[in-house]
């Protein structure tokens, strides 16, 4: 079916939003859409309620305009489906594609979605169940979610299928797997076709002028934010209890103590690096900086992002800032992977990028034992953010900066506008438990910590800081424990 004539039969139809999020209680994985979920039971004499699902009210014989995004914040790609309806996928992030007829799809967390939903199941009228399946994380607690897809004029009750996590997984063809090579039935993004003509932009065929292959895993560090060499090193914590670093390229990437778009000058150069600078082995250290990739203004940029897969079955939603990206190959090659192994491959030209209408995205995942590569045209100056859209993950250091051109081609800072810096109370400062503020209302800026600084050290020496250390290490390993199990 033509778009052009899927938007027209849409003109008069109301676009409807689907919000997905999922959320941790002590004992209870949610899936919440648009805030609502039938979680809580309550009864009242001999009658049981629920708290409220989330309803759409469609009249049989209209299409509708589905638009979901997912606001998961752990590892929780959810499989979305509606019983006894197939969706016709048109666009993610806001791209419009060639319209794909699927019986799920699969959404990570930042994605996302539109699909039309064609309401002709009219004899006999009823209602039916959006599902929503949680899988990786979410797969642990069996985390699911339903909405009522309401045919008007249909009698008000619930459908008759059952709403759990096990009776939500949804057979056919499934848009964007999870951690699953490609398959007629198992159907990757790069599959999908955009809408728009390519352009002249050269971003499908010409050869790239910036290429960055960029290794993702869960490494086995001493990382000293939970960590400590002499109180909490990670060879004596048990096995089972190892807490293992997201980085890229063996960097853990910290935010800049200002933003170096409206700051540049704020942030010194040295505490930038990436795997051309690094001045440690970061095989062996914990190598920490903020992680920056440089690229001049125009330049055509290729990122080839390798998920290695080695520590856990997991995946990394892929987000950048400032730009739309060219989705040019996608391939899961096995349990895990290695930049070197896609390296070779690329070399050996066993790697085949799409030249013609590939699929734009902001955010896409990288299959674990896999990769992702993604083209665009640096024609926005600036600095931008790239990161794992896993929010423990990017908060660890998942993630880098991309600086499009220099400070010069940078947008001019406005008038008065706001200006930030990051600080620690003063030693004196700590020893003056109610006071928070120096005598003349000032606060000392420092730098964040940075391996190409000459203060390498990247926590405080030992000593009273030492056992703040350790117990917020041990805080942070049941926290985190809790968040992924
Ligand atoms: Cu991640």
């Amino acid at each position: 079916m033509q778009l052009s004539l899927i938007r027209k039969m849409l003109a008069w139809a109301p676009v409807l939003l689907l919000l997905l999020v999922h959320s941790i209680r002590a004992d209870i994985y949610e899936s919440p859409l648009n805030g609502l979920g039938a979680h809580e039971k309550f009864t009242r004499g001999n009658e049981t309620y629920h708290t409220p699902r989330a309803t759409f009210t469609v009249q049989g014989g209209k299409r509708y305009r589905f638009r979901v995004i997912s606001g998961a914040i752990l590892n929780c790609p959810i499989q979305i489906s509606v019983d006894g309806h197939t969706m016709i996928m048109i666009a993610s992030d806001g791209n419009p594609f060639e319209p794909f007829t699927a019986d799920s799809f699969n959404i990570f967390a930042g994605e996302r979605y539109d699909f039309v939903l064609y309401a002709d199941k009219i004899s006999p009228l009823r209602n039916y169940w959006i599902r929503a399946r949680g899988m990786a994380d979410c797969a642990v607690k069996k985390a699911h979610q339903v909405a009522l897809l309401k045919y008007a004029g249909a009698p008000d009750v619930d459908p008759p299928e059952a709403t759990d996590w096990d009776s939500s997984i949804r057979g056919g063809i499934l848009l964007n797997p999870w951690n699953t090579k490609g398959t007629d039935k198992q159907v990757e993004i790069t599959r999908m076709r955009a809408e728009v003509p390519d352009g002249n932009d050269g971003i499908m065929t010409s050869v790239p002028d910036k290429k960055f292959y960029l290794g993702m895993d869960f490494k086995k560090v001493d990382n000293l934010k939970f960590n400590h060499p002499d109180f909490y090193p990670l060879a004596y914590v048990e096995r089972s209890k190892h807490l293992y670093s997201p980085q890229v390229n063996r960097i853990s990437s910290i935010l800049p103590g200002s933003p170096p778009l409206s700051q540049y000058d704020d942030v010194p150069s040295s505490q930038y690096c990436n795997e051309f600078t690094v001045q440690s082995s970061c095989t062996q250290d914990w190598c920490r900086c903020t992680h920056k990739l440089d690229v001049a203004l125009g330049d055509l940029v290729e990122l080839i992002v390798v998920d290695e897969g080695v520590t856990f079955n997991a995946n990394h939603p892929m987000h950048l800032h400032g730009f739309k990206f060219r989705t040019v190959a996608l391939d899961k090659l096995n349990v895990s992977t290695s930049v070197a192994e896609v390296k070779a491959m690329d070399e050996r030209g066993e790697i085949t990028r799409l030249t013609s209408r590939a699929p734009f995205k902001d955010t896409v995942t990288v299959p674990d034992g896999g990769y992702t590569i993604m083209r665009f045209r640096a024609d926005n100056p600036g600095v931008w953010f790239f990161h794992c859209h896993i929010e423990y993950h990017i908060d660890i250091g998942m993630g880098m900066i991309i600086q499009v051109g220099s400070k010069s081609e940078f947008p001019k800072v406005p008038k008065n506008f706001p200006r930030c810096g990051s600080w620690i109370p003063s030693e004196d400062e700590d020893d003056d438990d109610d006071d928070e503020d120096n005598d003349d209302g000032k606060q000392e800026p420092i730098l964040v910590q940075c391996i190409n600084s000459p203060n390498n050290a990247g926590i405080r020496p030992v000593g009273a800081y030492g056992l703040l250390v350790v117990l917020v290490a041990v805080c942070l390993d049941a926290c985190i424990r809790i968040m992924i199990r």
